[in-house]
């Protein structure tokens, strides 16, 4: 019981009425609130990086990273048009920063996440400790952490961030606040928090209170030499051929409680069995190239390129090189909430 044209004229002049009252009769939409499996309009897409990086090195001549303090150019979903969304739940843009060039320090509720496409000795601050960027790593910025990035390099750098500003719209729990100077002081040496944190041993009275992971960093070539290691083994899953999950060392669980990260190996030539989640997925082609076909859509990727798999479509990846492959999505949240659910076939 849907269709206007299948009321009564009675029931009409009576949803009008109610209307004024704030009402509205549960009938007319349970079955487009209540549906039997994800609808989204969020969209399967693919981003080039050629295209990509041309548009965000011309946004480079256009305005600086101070007056922008974020300039980012949004990947838009186009069944969000206008939203700054890259899935329902989340945000993505490319962000440039020139050499000598500094974003400003600022935090906010949001979570953020980083991953490096292209450059080498940039560096982002969070908390009162820098970190040096290189290709592929895999960086955070915690929620509500002083966060400014600087280039002391002698080429552009250029990130992917991923943020959860969707999520915390849809709660409407967004501060935001400025720090007082573009730079926050450091007041920890370089490397410490992936020593104390990252090197498998925790200091022995350490306990934390808190849900996001104690590490800012997730150096590439920690998880490529892993990959490298592990396919040796030659054991595949067949929809993710060889998938890690990106951890907070304190627990184990995703390094940040909003977002979820991951990296896989697909061999060259591997085929993934049809494969469904409902967590809609932001994927980087990071080194190989191949084909992802999901439902209807056939997608193209090589380095860099970047695509979107909405919530509960299927997913087919063909790996024609060797392939890796740096993802992220909404995940925790939904594992959180009870509502996460795949399907493999
Ligand atoms: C932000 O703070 C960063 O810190 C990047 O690099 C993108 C998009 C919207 C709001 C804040 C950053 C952002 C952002």
């Amino acid at each position: 019981m849907n269709k206007n044209s299948e009321e009564s004229p009675e029931r009409l002049a009576y949803y009008e009425r109610i209307r004024a009252d704030n009402l509205a009769p549960l009938w007319q939409v349970f079955s487009t609130l209540i549906t039997k499996e994800p609808k989204s309009d969020c969209q399967a897409h693919l981003w080039r990086y050629s295209m990509l990086r041309e548009r965000i090195l011309e946004a480079g001549n256009l305005i600086s990273a101070k007056e922008a303090e974020r300039r980012v150019l949004i990947l838009e979903n186009p069944g969000f048009a206008g939203e700054a969304r890259i899935t329902t739940s989340l945000f993505s843009g490319l962000q440039l920063v020139l050499p000598g060039e500094v974003a400003p320090a600022h935090r906010h509720s949001q979570s953020a996440l980083r991953f490096i496409m292209e450059g080498s000795g940039g560096q982002t601050a969070v908390d009162g400790e820098r970190t040096i960027m290189e290709e592929g790593d895999f960086v955070i910025t915690p929620p509500w952490s002083w966060h400014d990035h600087g280039n002391e390099s002698d080429a552009p750098m250029i990130w992917l961030d991923g943020l959860d500003i969707p999520l915390v719209r849809f709660f409407d729990t967004s501060f935001a606040e400025g720090y007082p100077e573009d730079e926050q002081p450091i007041d920890t040496p370089d490397g410490d928090s992936s020593a104390r944190y990252g090197a498998n041993m925790l200091p022995v009275d350490y306990k934390s209170s808190s849900p996001v992971s104690p590490l800012f960093a997730y150096p590439y070539a920690r998880a490529r030499e892993a990959l490298e290691a592990m396919k040796q083994r030659d054991e595949w899953d067949p929809c993710h051929g060889l998938k890690m999950r990106y951890t907070n060392p304190n627990d184990g669980g995703h390094a940040m409680p909003t977002i979820g990260s991951f990296i896989q190996l697909l061999p060259k030539g591997f085929s993934t069995e049809r494969y469904r989640t409902t967590d809609a997925t932001v994927f980087v082609c990071v080194e190989g190239k191949g084909k992802t076909r999901i439902g209807r859509t056939h997608l193209d990727w090589g380095p860099k390129d970047i695509f979107v798999v909405p919530s509960w479509q299927p997913v087919v990846h063909e790996a024609a090189e060797e392939t890796i492959l740096f993802s992220f999505s909404d995940r925790p949240v939904q594992e959180k909430l009870a509502l996460w659910r795949e399907k493999r076939g």
